[in-house]
């Protein structure tokens, strides 16, 4: 595993559940990662001395999970010049829409690449964060390729499985 490029930060530990797809997948493509809860509410000094610190610490790229009034991933962008993937969790009432717009919702000059609401946003925002280092990483960009083969390999497999299993198909 490389040093930690990928900054998981998440609000809260109930957003484990679903942000432990964004750590899954970086481990898939042996991308190293930090992975730490922060608050933007309920600890922001310490949010703001990770965001001021993240660059001299030689991370690359953020990935932000939080959900209800979802202010981390724009705080985390306020405050440092990495690229910040936002990802919208579903919490309490509203299931992740509250969040999404949230997120998505960014004032102009200070943008967060946001993702789908829930486990696939987690997990894409982990794509991205890999397809972001693979413009200067060779090594990844070939792991990139294999895993769009791996994705398409598993759906031909799948379609096949179908057709052969429904009868109106001949
Ligand atoms: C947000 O509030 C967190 O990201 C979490 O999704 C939500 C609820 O947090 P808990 O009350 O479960 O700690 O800040």
């Amino acid at each position: 595993m490389s040093k930690p490029l990928v900054s998981i930060v998440m609000g809260s530990k109930s957003d484990y559940d679903t942000m432990k797809a964004a750590c899954d997948t970086l481990d898939r493509f042996s991308v190293g990662y930090d992975v730490m809860i922060s608050s933007a509410h309920r600890c922001p000094e310490s949010t703001a001395e990770h965001a001021r610190t993240l660059k001299e610490r030689g991370f690359k790229v953020v990935i932000a999970g939080a959900g209800m009034a979802a202010h981390l991933p724009g705080v985390l962008a306020s405050m440092t010049t990495l690229p910040v993937i936002g990802v919208p969790l579903q919490a309490a009432a509203l299931s992740g829409l509250d969040a999404l717009l949230s997120i998505v919702q960014m004032p102009a000059g200070v943008p967060v690449a946001t993702v789908a609401v829930g486990k696939a946003g987690a997990k894409n925002a982990a794509v991205l964060a890999v397809q972001m280092l693979a413009l200067s990483d060779e090594v990844l960009a070939d792991r990139l390729q294999k895993y769009k083969q791996e994705m398409n390999t598993e759906v031909s497999a799948a379609n096949d499985e179908l057709r052969a299993k429904v009868k109106g198909n001949q």
